[in-house]
């Protein structure tokens, strides 16, 4: 007779495989102390699992309240296991498995936000931590304020007590805190944006100025919003993983995260009260995540951007399919080592080659299922911080921008051809896509025009880069080939546009 498995939860917890570690404290004496928004792939591998480290060596009411205010649905899965679940870390043939048990509670809010605002302003939560994707702070890449002309920060404005967006919702939060207990509440960004605190904290503080009544001294005064710099591969988890633990470990578990062994957590040392010491268990605290976050959202974040959009369109499915096509290997790393690098700030502790090094070894595992197509999704709100912001420094240098251009025109192709008029090759997610397609079903087939239509976009393209002669051209004849019958040649060309200026530059310097 076929049985089905049991599936994970607190009475599994003395009777797993010895091969699964399972958290090593009192989970039953753990209390709520924080919350997260978002609980997705990435808050299981990141700080659910820092937390549970933390836990093991230092226990404190530092549970984890889990809250989705989008789907999915929380309650069939984690909330059936009582927010346990096994986080399986990959490395081509090496699986490590363990039972985390820092989420102590989930909480779903899609249908109204009437739940997640009972966790928020609760006085036992002291601290939110949040992975609301870039798109979810509803801010304007380009510039980081808050678009006052998003459908839901229109909506929130007009209803705050019934809001939708992540502003929204936390400005309430915050209100409603200030008016019944008063106690501080430090908001602690964790999505991959560059100066994440900053923006979250403006586009609160934005919402706030607009309640009035004082909210926004309030919040200046009894809110905190810490920067932080997030790191770990831990890509959409799919049925196969969901599967190899059944098979791998006896038990069901619908909640399964994959992730890669390297991780990082650098964090801006402002918190609004007290403070997980999240640093005893390797995350480090900083008086400033600047240059962290430009190596990694550069070096790191830029080699993916590029070896997904340019990967899709060579017909490649994984990043560890792009990394390894000879071709696409010797691009990002030429682009890196030569445009990129010389854009970093010092970062105490690392050092840049050693970190181009093992970035691309990190995107060479092949256990690690990332798909180019969930890398290139949102590629408008990822593009400003991984490309345009060192092609800016670049161009200030009065430097080449060649390399780092092609992969912005492989973010307008990726755009395009999922339009009309370019056969829709693929389907596509992103803000931008609906405005992309519409200027491609206007335009046509003609790279130049439809070059300068996306430049214009300025919410993404700041006037002042848009109209540099050099990034323009350079984009253009990059998109021109990536939209021919082989778009790999874009690649080559700018390789050996890169060479001969390469051979230029040493003759001079040998006169
Ligand atoms: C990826 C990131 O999907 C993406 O945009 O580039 O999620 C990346 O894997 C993480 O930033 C790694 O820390």
């Amino acid at each position: 007779m076929n049985t089905s498995p049991e599936t994970l939860g607190p009475e599994l917890l003395e009777r797993l495989p010895a091969t699964v570690q399972r958290p090593a404290y009192d989970r039953a004496a753990l209390q709520p102390g924080m919350a997260h928004l978002g609980v997705g792939a990435f808050h299981r591998c990141h700080q659910a699992e820092y937390t549970d480290d933390l836990l093991a060596l230092q226990f404190d009411r530092w549970g984890i309240v889990g809250i989705n205010i989008r789907p999915p649905h929380l309650a069939e899965t984690l909330g059936r296991q009582s927010g346990l679940y096994t986080r399986l870390i990959r490395e081509n043939d090496h699986v490590e498995a363990r039972v985390i048990g820092s989420i102590v509670k989930v909480v779903d809010s899609q249908d109204s936000a009437g739940p997640a605002l009972d966790v928020l302003s609760s006085p036992d939560i002291e601290l939110v931590t949040m992975t609301v994707t870039e798109k979810g702070y509803c801010h304007i890449p380009s510039s980081g304020e808050l678009d006052l002309g998003h459908p839901d920060i229109v909506h929130d404005l007009a209803n705050p007590e019934t809001p939708r967006s992540v502003p929204g919702i936390l400005t309430r939060a915050l209100e409603l805190r200030q008016a019944t207990h008063g106690q501080p509440l430090t908001l602690l960004s964790c999505d991959n944006i560059q100066t994440n605190g900053v923006i979250l904290e403006t586009v609160v503080r934005t919402f706030a100025e607009r309640r009035g009544n004082g909210l926004a001294e309030w919040i200046a005064a009894n809110a905190a919003f810490p920067s932080a710099m997030v790191d770990r591969i831990a890509p959409a988890v799919t049925q196969d993983d969901l599967d190899s633990v059944e098979q791998w470990f006896g038990y069901h578990d619908g909640a399964v995260a994959v992730g890669e062994p390297f991780r990082q957590w650098v964090i801006e040392k402002k918190f609004a009260g007290r403070m997980p010491r999240w640093d005893l268990v390797g995350a480090t605290f900083v008086d400033d995540v600047t240059p962290f976050e430009h190596l990694k959202m550069r070096v790191l974040n830029g080699a993916q951007t590029t070896l997904a959009t340019l990967g899709v369109l060579a017909g490649l499915e994984h990043t560890s399919d792009a990394v390894a096509d000879p071709l696409l290997s010797v691009f990002v790393r030429r682009m890196l080592v030569e445009e990129t690098l010389p854009t970093l700030m010092p970062v105490p502790g690392m050092e840049p080659l050693a970190y181009v090094e093992q970035s691309l070894g990190r995107l060479k595992n092949t256990a690690i299922r990332h798909r180019n197509h969930q890398i290139a999704t949102d590629g408008s709100q990822k593009i400003v911080q991984r490309l345009l912001n060192p092609i800016r420094d670049r161009l200030d240098q009065g430097a080449s921008v060649r390399l780092l251009s092609v992969p912005v025109a492989g973010w307008m192709a990726y755009l395009i051809q999922a339009s009309e008029c370019f056969g829709k090759l693929w389907p596509v997610s992103d803000p931008y896509a609906g405005k992309v397609a519409a200027i491609a079903d206007a335009t046509g087939r003609d790279a130049p025009a439809l070059a300068a239509a996306i430049l214009a976009i300025e919410t993404i393209f700041d006037p002042g880069l848009a109209a540099n002669a050099a990034f323009r051209e350079a984009v253009t004849s990059a998109l021109g080939e990536l939209l021919s019958g082989d778009p790999m040649a874009a690649v080559r060309h700018s390789l050996e546009q890169d060479e001969v200026a390469r051979l230029k530059r040493s003759k001079q310097s040998a006169l």
